[in-house]
């Protein structure tokens, strides 16, 4: 018998997602694949001029046939294992059987410096934990190439 967290998994997806330069609302980078299954490892290309921006706003288009009380994600920027920063987001109530367009905004911790494109790249990993509160439903991976 599936659990819940089986069933709110079965019955969501990413349908599509984009990033923009918060500064100046130019897109960084778009794909409609779907990054937030579990089974494997995904991959994503995005220009290195990514590293150089301020902020980064976000646009995920999800749909869920599940309701949820309180859909959240918890990332992890992993270099090479390790964690460089943590971000935390909340949507709040899903109402079943919806398409939703969620806007978030990625800001550079204060004083952070980045490190070159060419060291990052193919070494971090974005861990994503999906929630319904403490509920777990997935943890997907992606790694992330800088080009
Ligand atoms: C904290 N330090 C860093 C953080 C460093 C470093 O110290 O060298 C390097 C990179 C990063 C992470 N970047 C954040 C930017 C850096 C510049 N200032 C603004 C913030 S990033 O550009 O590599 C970055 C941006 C966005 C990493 C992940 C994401 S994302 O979480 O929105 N995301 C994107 C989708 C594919 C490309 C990245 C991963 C994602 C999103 C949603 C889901 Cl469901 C799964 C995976």
């Amino acid at each position: 018998m599936p659990s819940k967290a089986e069933d709110i998994l079965n019955g969501f997806r990413v349908n599509w997602m984009n990033l923009r330069d918060a500064d100046n609302g130019q897109i960084i980078w778009e794909e409609s694949t779907d990054l937030s299954k579990p089974d494997k490892e995904h991959e994503a290309r995005v220009p290195k001029s990514i590293l150089k921006c301020r902020a980064v706003s976000r646009e995920i288009n999800f749909s869920s046939i599940e309701a949820m009380e309180k859909f959240r994600l918890e990332q992890r920027v992993l270099f090479k294992g390790k964690c460089l920063e943590e971000w935390f987001f909340e949507f709040g109530y899903v109402i079943p059987n919806s398409t939703n367009t969620w806007q978030s905004l990625i800001e550079a911790a204060p004083e952070s410096q980045m490190m070159p494109a060419n060291v990052l790249n193919g070494n971090v990993i974005i861990e994503t934990k999906f929630f319904d509160d403490d509920l777990l439903v997935s943890t997907s991976k992606v790694r992330l190439f800088y080009i």
